[in-house]
């Protein structure tokens, strides 16, 4: 494979749409999905039961695995338990950091605040299959039980031999209950409930597109997190950056999907030109060497120059990465100017892999330009903050004429005597 660099200035409107406009290809299955779904909804398990078979070519035993995924944790060898439980460890290290504290204060003598409550149940969708990724179960769980959510409950694709990292994770994790159940017919079980899945009020986590879309299908009957698609990431790089490395972090995106989004940008030619050398040189030596090429010959992944850092920056803002890595000698000052990220690696010794795991950031993050609606899962996405007031008679008083005066505007003259009550005495 060899790699070109594309200048930015050059780009036509078809580049910059599957640059710029990426989708998860959701659309196209969302039919398929909604029988899927409405189907878990009439037979319950046995819906599941047959679609394991259909999907997951397996005869699902227990379709509660909760006692598997302990045993699975337990069993597991010295070295993979103590990666899970150090990973474990600094995600929740974190996410403890982000539990906010109830508050009150005063605004001109009303009392004012927020108290913040968990859900009390939440379902993470764990894949397995051809992407399956302890990590994401690490990443689903503990948010939610650091903020206090008291049943999790994970699904994951049932197979014949699960994968027991996988169900180990799920247990390291915290998880009340492990469900083998994948696919859309996963988020169907979570939303609805069978009999023996108990159903959620919010459900979280990646998949494929028919969990996507199935996860836009319940969107309503119960809270999601956000519609996630192929992985991606974007490094915005200078002339001081290592094109070894930043290659080395696009090979490593690569891997992920062939479907992945990997771009490089920089405001250095000679830097664009020793990326694309590096990827090429070491593509060889990657285990997944065909995904990686399919990925980097997609129409949303390139190597691109700007014209000045501004314009790479611009070009960033755009594209709104769920990975921003930024290896430049600037890179607090270009951080500043980035608004749309969903996680952002600073410097050289960041690499995107480094969060995928273990610095205990989160990476369930907002995918196919979603970066600049949202963030990623955090202890947020499974807490609810509740507006608190007290007013006393002065307060009351200093405020009865605007609440008076709008409530009579608005045709509701009791709204405004159930505030004169208070002064009847007056
Ligand atoms: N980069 C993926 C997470 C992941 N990487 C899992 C490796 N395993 C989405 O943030
Ligand atoms: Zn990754």
């Amino acid at each position: 494979m060899t790699l070109d660099p594309e200048r930015v200035a050059e780009l036509g409107p078809e580049r910059r749409r599957a640059l710029f406009e990426r989708d998860a290809g959701v659309e196209a299955v969302r039919g398929d999905v909604r029988d899927i779904l409405s189907r878990v909804r009439a037979e319950g398990d046995a819906a599941l039961r047959e679609f394991a078979r259909e999907f997951d070519d397996t005869d699902v035993g227990n379709l509660d695995v909760t006692d598997a995924a302990e045993r699975a944790y337990d069993d597991l060898d010295d070295d993979t338990r103590q990666a899970i439980d150090d990973a474990v460890e600094n995600v929740r290290e974190f996410h403890e950091a982000q539990v906010p504290d109830d508050w009150r204060e005063a605004f001109d003598g009303r009392e004012l605040g927020r108290r913040f409550r968990p859900i009390e149940r939440a379902g993470v969708y764990v894949p397995g299959g051809a992407a399956a990724y302890p990590s994401s179960a690490i990443m689903g769980v503990v948010p939610a039980k650091v903020a206090g959510v008291e049943q999790v409950a994970v699904a994951t694709p049932p197979a014949d031999e699960m994968n027991p990292v996988t169900l180990a994770a799920i247990h390291a994790a915290g998880a009340d209950t492990v469900y083998a159940v994948g696919g859309a017919q996963a988020v169907g079980a979570l939303a609805y409930g069978t009999e023996t899945v108990n159903s959620v009020q919010l459900v979280v986590g990646p998949g494929n597109k028919w969990v996507t879309a199935a996860k836009a299908e319940v969107r309503g009957e119960v809270e999601i997190d956000f519609l996630a698609g192929p992985s991606e990431v974007l490094v915005l790089a200078d002339d001081t950056a290592d094109p070894a490395l930043v290659a080395a972090d696009a090979l490593a995106q690569a891997e992920h999907d062939p479907n992945a989004s990997v771009v490089v940008v920089t405001d250095d030619e000679a830097t664009a030109d020793a990326v694309c050398g590096e990827i090429d040189a070491r593509l060889g030596e990657r285990e997944r060497a065909d995904i990686i090429e399919e990925c980097l010959q997609g129409d949303a992944s390139g190597v691109f120059v700007a014209r000045s850092q501004s314009e790479a920056v611009l070009f960033a803002e755009e594209y709104a990465a769920e990975h921003l890595s930024i290896q430049a000698a600037d890179d607090e000052d270009i951080l500043d100017r980035i608004t749309n990220a969903g996680s952002v690696f600073l410097g050289p010794y960041t690499p995107v892999a480094a969060g995928d795991y273990a610095t205990g950031t989160n990476h369930v993050l907002p995918t196919n330009g979603r970066a600049k609606v949202t963030g990623g899962l955090s202890v947020d996405t499974f807490l609810r903050a509740t507006t608190v007031q007290r007013l006393d008679r002065d307060s009351l008083g200093d405020i009865r004429d605007t609440v008076t005066t709008l409530a009579n505007a608005e045709g509701l003259e009791g709204h405004a005597a159930s505030v004169d009550a208070r002064f009847r005495d007056e």
